[in-house]
Parts: C-alpha cells; sequence; structure tokens
C-alpha cells in the first residue's frame, strides 16, 4: 500500500478507505460498483463523511479494486512502446501511424474475471513465446467518465503473437489472468498523475533478471484526450478502467517464464507484485 494519501481498497472483501494514515470500513451495500454510478462530487460528499477507525490485520488480503467494470487500454502513448513495436512487428506501418494520429490506439483489455490482485498469479499464453509484462498508469472513471483516481494496472502481453500479426492484437492481450490491477485507488481530488515515476522489476529464482523506470511526463497523449475517445458512442453504467500505455518494454531477447516475480511501483500508487504462471495447453471443463 502506498505510504500517504487518500485510497480506497478491497481488504478482506470489504471496501477500506484510508485518509491521513488511518483506516475506516465504508458501510455494508457500498460497492466499487455503487461507488463508480455518482457524481464525481457526489463521491467526495460520501467519502469525507468521517467514519469510525478499523485496524487491519496482517496478512489481509488486498484484492483488485474492480467489480464489474470493464478494463480497456491505450496503446503506442510512449516512445519506447513505439520503438518496442517497430522491432517486433511485420510492418511499423500502423504503429509509426497511431503514434503520430490524431485518433489513439484503444483497446478491450480485460473483463473483471480476467484481472487479477495484488499477490495473485498473472499468465502467459500456453501457445506464446515472447512475452513481457506492461506497467502501466491506470485511471478508474465514473460513469459520467469523470476521473475518479488512479491505480496500477499491468497489461501482460505476448509479443509473438502481435508480432506474427497486429490483427492477432486481441489474442496477444486478452485471455484468463491478462491484467493485474491494485493494490488501492489513489482518489483524484488528492493525487496528481503528472510526473509520476513507474518503475518494473522483474525476478527470477531470487535474482532481479530486469529493471527500468520512466516517468508519466513521458507519455504522448493526455488523460483526458484518451477517455475522451474511449467514451465515443459507448456507455459505462458502473464506469471503466483505462491503462494508458507503456513506457517501459524489456530488451527483444527477453521473455517471461513460469515463476518469474513482476514488481510495479508507481509513485504514491504503491506496489503491484505478481507471481507468473504459463497457462496448461488443456480447455478448462
Ligand atoms: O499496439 C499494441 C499494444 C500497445 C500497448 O499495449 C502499449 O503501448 O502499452
Ligand atoms: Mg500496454
Amino acid at each position: 500500500m502506498p505510504a500517504t494519501g487518500l485510497h480506497l481498497a478491497r481488504i478482506d472483501g470489504a471496501i477500506h478507505l484510508r485518509r491521513r494514515g488511518t483506516w475506516s470500513v465504508l458501510p455494508d451495500g457500498i460497492s466499487f460498483d455503487s461507488l463508480l454510478r455518482l457524481s464525481l462530487s457526489e463521491l467526495r460528499g460520501l467519502l469525507d463523511k468521517e467514519r469510525p477507525a478499523a485496524s487491519v490485520r496482517d496478512g489481509a488480503v488486498v484484492g483488485p479494486p474492480i467489480d464489474s467494470q470493464e478494463v480497456w487500454a491505450a496503446g503506442v502513448t510512449y516512445q519506447r512502446s513505439l520503438e518496442a513495436r517497430t522491432d517486433e512487428a511485420i510492418s511499423s506501418d500502423p504503429y509509426d501511424r497511431v503514434y503520430a494520429a490524431p485518433r489513439p490506439e484503444l483497446f478491450f483489455k480485460a473483463t473483471p474475471g480476467r484481472v487479477r490482485g495484488p499477490g495473485e498469479a498473472l499468465f502467459i499464453r500456453s501457445d506464446s513465446s515472447w512475452d513481457v509484462p506492461e506497467p502501466e498508469l491506470a485511471v478508474v472513471c465514473n460513469s459520467r467518465l469523470e476521473v475518479i483516481g488512479y491505480t496500477i494496472g499491468n497489461d501482460v502481453s505476448s509479443r509473438s503473437i502481435e508480432g506474427e500479426n497486429p490483427l492477432y492484437l486481441p489474442q496477444a492481450k486478452v485471455f484468463d489472468g491478462c491484467c493485474g490491477l491494485g493494490p488501492a485507488i489513489a482518489l483524484a481530488w488528492e493525487f496528481s498523475p503528472a510526473d509520476r515515476s513507474i518503475a518494473l522489476e522483474i525476478s527470477r529464482e531470487g535474482s532481479v533478471v530486469f529493471q527500468a523506470a520512466t516517468s508519466t511526463s513521458a507519455i504522448r497523449r493526455s488523460i483526458p484526450e484518451l477517455i475522451d475517445y474511449l467514451g465515443r458512442d459507448q456507455r459505462f453504467e458502473s464506469g471503466c478502467i483505462l491503462l494508458t500505455g507503456t513506457g517501459i518494454i524489456p530488451p527483444s531477447d527477453f521473455t517471461l517464464a513460469e515463476g518469474d516475480v513482476v514488481a510495479i511501483r508507481i509513485d504514491g500508487l504503491g506496489l503491484l507484485e505478481n507471481g507468473i504462471r504459463r497457462h496448461p495447453r488443456t480447455r478448462p471443463a
């Protein structure tokens, strides 16, 4: 959890709010869905009420901060992402064009059931040979597409599948356990996403095998611009979550492996850490 700030988190199944270092539990019946159907000012009014302090037990389980929201993602919003796609793809042309175009790349990333929270296993595909985590600032929007807060996202991706043909993007991006989210939502009226460091560390058998950092200041697009395109001609009745693209991609000779541990830190948003497992090549029952 982040050390300071105003945060919402799902802890042992109940929605908690931390203000000035003290946790409280929101009343029964309040869910991320019900909170994201409120306007920003209604949400702020509700969360500003005084509540009794609650203790959080050691070893409490922090779940992903999502109920029924769809997760969407923006692509090629950082120079590093453009470079990596150019390296892996059969043609760099679609990526060059989208980097410079007025319309951003936006794609559907995950249903809530495909999302994993802190400490849960994230998956790489059974039919992919080149896989990476993508550490991304995640924007949490309400039903009016007002930004209510921010969290950490991991857009786990298959570079071999996307690189073979960009039309395979949904298969490179969407599968069970393809998206990490959490640990908490930093509320928008107390958190600015500008100039925040994003750091990625990948460990294998106890040793760090890759680490890098970037800053949200390197993003080429603004958050309002991304949300404007996302909200064209569609509604999100209980809000949505938008990953804003990656500015860190490991070098081309790196691929994730079963047992790796991926740690993403964003300044003010805490740590999202997940182990990696490979899907077995079997159909679920
Ligand atoms: O263009 C494909 C996906 C790009 C992406 O996920 C990113 O830039 O983060
Ligand atoms: Mg991405």
